[in-house]
């Protein structure tokens, strides 16, 4: 862990931002501004417009041309894209997700272009590519052992999963070496697809699936999108069906924290952090700079809890983390009280803001059956400040959970 923490801040003290001052590489000399093609093989959905935002905003802040190509899930034209970069003599290529299959060749082609390559979410056996990934074996291992300790070991379960994608295959490759380890939880069936419309056909194949099998307790959707479409069909079912995804934006947040939500749990890095750091990467690559040839984000997991009494909200997207959330029951004047307590982290680089946040009370139905809000002890936190806050509910009921987060603003 420590090592791929070096590798990624000598990787950021290697940007050109921090570079130039100093001494300026040839390639970036004279105000001279390297082109970038960024070939996409997936462009629609929050987690690939984040880690865009993120990509276009390191280029700019390191002074470089991104030219942008997607292909709309279509291999042949993610292949044709790169041949259009090459073709172009661009600098670096940094390609996002494709199949090795199909890219391999024009991966070789480029760089004996010398056109450097970095790759985000495609294994490529080439030394000089430089490859990104989130770790998604920590991922799925987190999401997995989250949904298998909630069953407490048994129960029927689905999975939705599409094989080629490197991040999904690595995901199921653990839950299939975990999940032999727990006999009684029974694999009723595995569906998914990837498309521009992932959301709305997993969620027609979860209610198939869910019609098919009653019995199903939790659905493992390690992608934001299968997660949306599985809990979609889930809620229009009325099931208890829990559901177990990776992933997260703001909108994944609102869909986490809507009262009754069925998607209990995710695990995720931040998006547009990977975004920046394939940037830098090729940005130190054209100024022959790095030659690091993997490096794998440090997965931080962000979960709906699903505890006895205390929940807590995702927050990553916010740059803050919840820790140490503990709740204790009490007798106070004969009227039972349960005393919540514990710290907002803020683990982004710059300062942020607190928001206010809230408890719900949530009973074994899904409704809420009360909510109140609460502030934090300090409103605004330096880097990796934390402030306390102790909140208290009368006479909680005995069922049910409750649920801490922010008061996120609504996605706009
Ligand atoms: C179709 S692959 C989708 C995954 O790619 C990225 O790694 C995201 O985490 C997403 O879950």
């Amino acid at each position: 862990m420590k090592a791929l923490k070096l590798l990624l801040s000598l990787l950021a003290l290697t940007a050109l931002t921090s570079v130039a001052a100093q001494t300026v590489p040839p390639a970036f000399a004279g105000g001279k501004q390297p082109t970038v093609a960024l070939v996409r093989q997936l462009c629609t959905g929050d987690f690939f417009s984040q880690w865009l935002n993120g990509a276009q905003t390191e280029a700019k802040a390191i002074g470089m041309k991104l030219v942008t190509y997607c292909a709309n899930g279509d291999d042949a034209k993610m292949a044709s894209d790169m041949q259009i970069a090459i073709t172009q003599k661009v600098d670096a290529i940094i390609i996002d997700h494709g199949r090795d299959a199909t890219m391999a060749p024009v991966v070789d082609k480029a760089t004996k272009a010398g056109i450097k390559v970095v790759t985000f979410d495609l294994t490529t056996t080439d030394p000089a590519v430089v490859q990104i990934a989130q770790n998604d074996f920590l991922i799925g291992l987190d999401v997995t052992m989250k949904m298998l300790s909630d069953l407490n070991g048994t129960g029927e379960i689905g999975l939705v999963y599409v094989g080629g994608f490197d991040p999904l295959d690595k995901r199921k490759a653990v839950f299939d070496a975990v999940r032999k380890f727990y006999p009684n939880v029974k694999l009723d069936g595995t569906w998914g697809t990837v498309s521009s419309n992932t959301v709305g056909e997993v969620e027609s194949q979860t209610s198939a699936a869910l019609l098919a099998h009653p019995d199903i307790k939790a659905i493992l959707a390690p992608y934001d999108a299968f997660a949306l479409g599985a809990m979609n069909a889930v809620s229009r079912q009325g099931k208890d069906v829990q559901v177990y995804g990776c992933d997260i934006s703001t909108a994944d947040i609102q869909a986490m924290i809507a009262a009754g939500s069925h998607w209990v749990a995710t695990a995720a890095t931040n998006p547009a952090n990977i975004g920046r750091v394939a940037v830098r990467a090729s940005a130190s690559l054209i100024a022959g700079g790095i030659a690091v040839n993997r490096l794998e984000d440090v997965v931080s997991t962000v979960r709906l809890y699903d505890l006895v009494g205390l929940g807590a909200a995702p927050s990553a997207a916010l740059g803050l983390e919840l820790r140490d959330v503990k709740s204790v029951r009490r007798l106070v004047d004969g009227a039972r009280v349960v005393v919540i307590e514990g710290l907002v982290a803020n683990v982004a680089d710059s300062e942020r803001a607190v928001p206010t946040l809230r408890a719900r009370l949530i009973g074994s139905d899904g409704a809420n059956i009360s909510e109140w809000t609460f502030d934090t002890e300090q409103k605004r936190l330096p880097p990796g400040g934390t402030t306390r806050f102790e909140t208290t509910a009368k006479n909680p009921p005995r069922e049910g959970r409750l649920s801490i987060e922010f008061v996120v603003p609504a996605a706009s």
